[in-house]
């Protein structure tokens, strides 16, 4: 490690912008557009014993989910297997056998009774005798489910597990595990960076890209069963004639694979697509309105899964306009959703420069009080932090705090912050560190994945959202690498106990190579990434000090946008004196929302996790963290090691050549490349910003930075990806 270290710095000192890889074209290499479902042969030891028990395979039931299922098979086994290996329209033994309830014979009661637990998503697999025969079972109460289970023995056999003996069931934790998508109607992907838009609007109804299937086969393969297909700063348009034809169709394409539509609507639409003169929530011709469309949808989608809702957010119009809180504005959606078992996702991400109240606290405020008067198919849907998908938050004290309320997780798969796709950044350790996060709320071990799991508080409904990292761009997520978060994410909904870093080496292995040690080395990348990236961003809680408006590149100067709390020095408060937010009792009292324990501890700078230190307190440069070191010196250190942890990654990478895909390691290198130029730009502009307040010098063996720090200010990006 030592040695790689020493490289690295060395490596450092030729690093410059310059384009590394002018000229090596790649035809016809592997793209990554497979995903994780590439089903390239097994190593031929694994191959020989995974077709002693399946020699071909047959599956029960004709419906379209049925056929999915057939032609996954028919993609995968062969190809796997590297054999011509074929479907059988009979039981026979040694087979792959999927079945669906109503296909089970009556004498299998102990299969049936199994499944009599396992509800319209969960699946068994399972080797062992059926009707006599020795065969490789998938079973499932649903063909969804049995589709779930086909897609879930595909990954063992990717991943190489033994098929000898295996019996396992399993059933999806949360029930609506949906992707957002941020994606306007002429294909603009707000916060997209990889490409346009999937959705071809202008085509549809008529043209059916593969693309849809592959899009629907992906998220089915990790259990993904709802797709939200519009910006939540929704075009009221998407609710006109016109384009409920074209989400008809798409919704038509989605429903062999399980996954349902969802719309963001537009609060307004009423007045601004329905030429009404209000859309009060209390007007009945609102309402009436309102109950009309959502007939005229489910004419067209009968198992559309309902709205999602940004009001009285940045701008977005909802029920305050009139006086209404988000509860009557959601509860008259939900009226109307509810005889069609539609559900209403309304989002908590609100905040207002008018009131007097510091941002982060004020979802808190404004939910807490609706706790238990919403609508039973309501759902209240929560960012993971408090104030907005920052590369390192504290969990939202929402999550506990409204026992007769189903929360529902908002995660961002997509990189806003975190680095615009072409940063290596594994979210599974994010998402990982906030499922398990403690809220103390009955005691310890009330972790936030039980509380959206409704264990902790019995929801009728549970739900995670995850906005989509996803575009036009032939590897779906502009950084082959980011695929990864998408899959971590499905796995996440479905199994929040699951560990970041077996997602990692299972997504590793089922997408860029199978080589032991290259797998353990990805791995390992993955495991630090995000970690790396928060030091070179936002080390110790510090948060929101990027660049205005299109949050590209570090902008710790910003000071002059509308509003307070869109500002850089709004949130990191440094100063002669210190750096850091206190959001102790002294300070805005930010922690009194969390339970206790936690509060106490949050509220003293001694207890509060070092890495969320300045994100709850404002510290003198040069307090003594627990090592000893300053707080200035701690800083520093990160910044700098944020940075050079990028450069021992691109050397890491680069001696995987030759055990990646060609194009793949390319993409990958040319993308370290631009992190690495972009971790030391954040690194010289913070600690540059920061010193003139610090007025101390840099930790002893540390070189000052290059750059100088007005031209990083007047640095401009006029046309940077993804604004909203
Ligand atoms: O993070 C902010 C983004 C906006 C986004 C908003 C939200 C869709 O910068 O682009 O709008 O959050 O979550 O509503």
């Amino acid at each position: 490690m030592m040695r790689l270290f020493r490289h690295a710095l060395l490596l450092c000192l030729f690093c410059s912008a310059t384009p590394a890889f002018a000229g090596d074209a790649i035809i016809g290499g592997d793209t990554g557009y497979r995903l994780w479902l590439k089903y390239d042969a097994l190593p031929e030891i694994q191959r020989r014993n995974y077709l002693k028990s399946i020699k071909s395979w047959y599956v029960a039931g004709n419906s379209d989910t049925h056929k999915v299922i057939r032609t996954e098979l028919e993609a995968a086994l062969p190809s796997l297997l590297a054999s011509d290996i074929k479907e059988h329209t009979q039981l026979r033994k040694q087979q792959l056998v999927v079945l669906t309830r109503d296909q089970i014979a009556a004498s299998e009661t102990e299969l049936l009774t199994t499944l009599n637990n396992l509800g319209d998503e969960g699946y068994v697999l399972r080797q062992g005798r059926y009707q006599g025969r020795s065969v490789m079972l998938v079973a499932a109460n649903t063909p969804v489910a049995a589709l779930y289970g086909t897609y879930a023995l595909l990954r063992e056999m990717q991943t190489g597990t033994p098929l000898n003996g295996l019996a396992t069931h399993s059933t999806p934790a949360l029930q609506l595990r949906v992707l957002n998508h941020w994606d306007d109607l002429d294909r603009h992907v707000e916060r997209g960076f990889a490409g346009e838009s999937l959705w071809d609007w202008h085509k549809l109804p008529v043209y059916e890209y593969q693309r849809y299937h592959d899009y629907a086969r992906a998220n089915a393969s990790i259990g993904i069963n709802g797709t939200v297909l519009n910006n939540v700063n929704a075009d009221p348009l998407i609710l006109s004639p016109l384009y409920l034809e074209k989400v008809e169709a798409l919704a038509d394409t989605f429903r062999p694979y399980g996954l349902r539509v969802y719309l963001s609507v537009k609060f307004n639409s009423p007045q601004s697509l329905g030429g009404l003169d209000t859309a009060d929530p209390f007007d009945p011709r609102v309402e009436a309105w309102w109950k009309d469309k959502v007939a005229d949808i489910y004419q067209r989608i009968p198992d559309f899964g309902g709205f999602l809702v940004k009001a009285n957010s940045e701008g977005q119009p909802g029920p305050g306009d009139y006086g209404r809180s988000h509860a009557d504005g959601a509860n008259m959606l939900a009226r109307v959703l509810a005889p069609h078992n539609g559900v209403v996702m309304w989002r908590a991400f609100v905040y207002a420069n008018e009131k007097n109240e510091e941002r982060s606290k004020q979802a808190y405020s404004e939910f807490t009080p609706l706790d238990g008067k919403f609508e039973p198919n309501v759902l209240v849907q929560v960012k993971n932090g408090p104030i907005d998908f920052q590369p390192r938050e504290p969990f939202s004290p929402l999550f506990g705090a409204m026992p007769n309320t189903p929360l529902m997780m908002e995660f961002q798969i997509t990189m806003e912050y975190l680095g615009f796709s072409t940063h290596w950044v594994y979210l599974g350790t994010l998402f990982e560190e906030v499922l398990d996060a403690d809220t103390y709320i009955k005691g310890p071990g009330s972790t936030v994945a039980k509380v959206i799991d409704g264990q902790l508080h019995d929801y009728p409904i549970t739900g995670m959202a995850g906005v989509a990292n996803i575009g036009t761009d032939p590897n779906w997520t502009g950084h082959p690498i980011l695929q990864s978060n998408w899959f971590a994410y499905g796995r996440f909904a479905w199994d929040p106990t699951l560990s970041a870093e077996s997602i990692a080496q299972n997504w590793t292995r089922m997408s860029l190579t199978r080589e032991p040690a290259a797998v353990d080395e990805i791995v390992d990348m993955m495991m630090q990434s995000r970690e790396t990236t928060v030091s070179y961003m936002t080390p110790l809680g510090l948060h929101h000090i990027m660049g205005a408006d299109h949050h590209y590149g570090p902008a710790p100067w910003v000071d002059f946008l509308g509003r307070d709390d869109w500002n850089s020095v709004y949130y990191h408060r440094a100063d002669t004196d210190g750096i850091g937010f206190d959001r102790s009792p002294s300070g805005v009292d930010a922690v009194s929302q969390y339970a206790s324990p936690l509060r106490e501890e949050l509220s003293k700078p001694e207890t509060t996790p070092e890495p969320l230190l300045l994100w709850f307190h404002h510290l003198p440069w040069d307090y003594t963290l627990a090592d000893g070191r300053t707080l200035w010196d701690a800083l520093v250190q990160h910044y700098y090691q944020g940075a050079d942890d990028v450069a021992e990654m691109t050397q890491r990478w680069a001696a995987l050549k030759g055990q990646i895909s060609p194009l793949i390691h390319k993409q990958v290198s040319m993308s370290l490349q631009i992190q690495l130029n972009e971790a030391r730009w954040w690194r010289d502009a913070c600690v540059l910003y920061f010193q003139q307040y610090s007025g101390m010098p840099l930790p002893k063996g540390l070189a000052a930075p290059q750059a100088d720090l007005d031209t990083l200010k007047q640095k401009q990006f006029p046309h940077a990806p993804g604004q909203g």
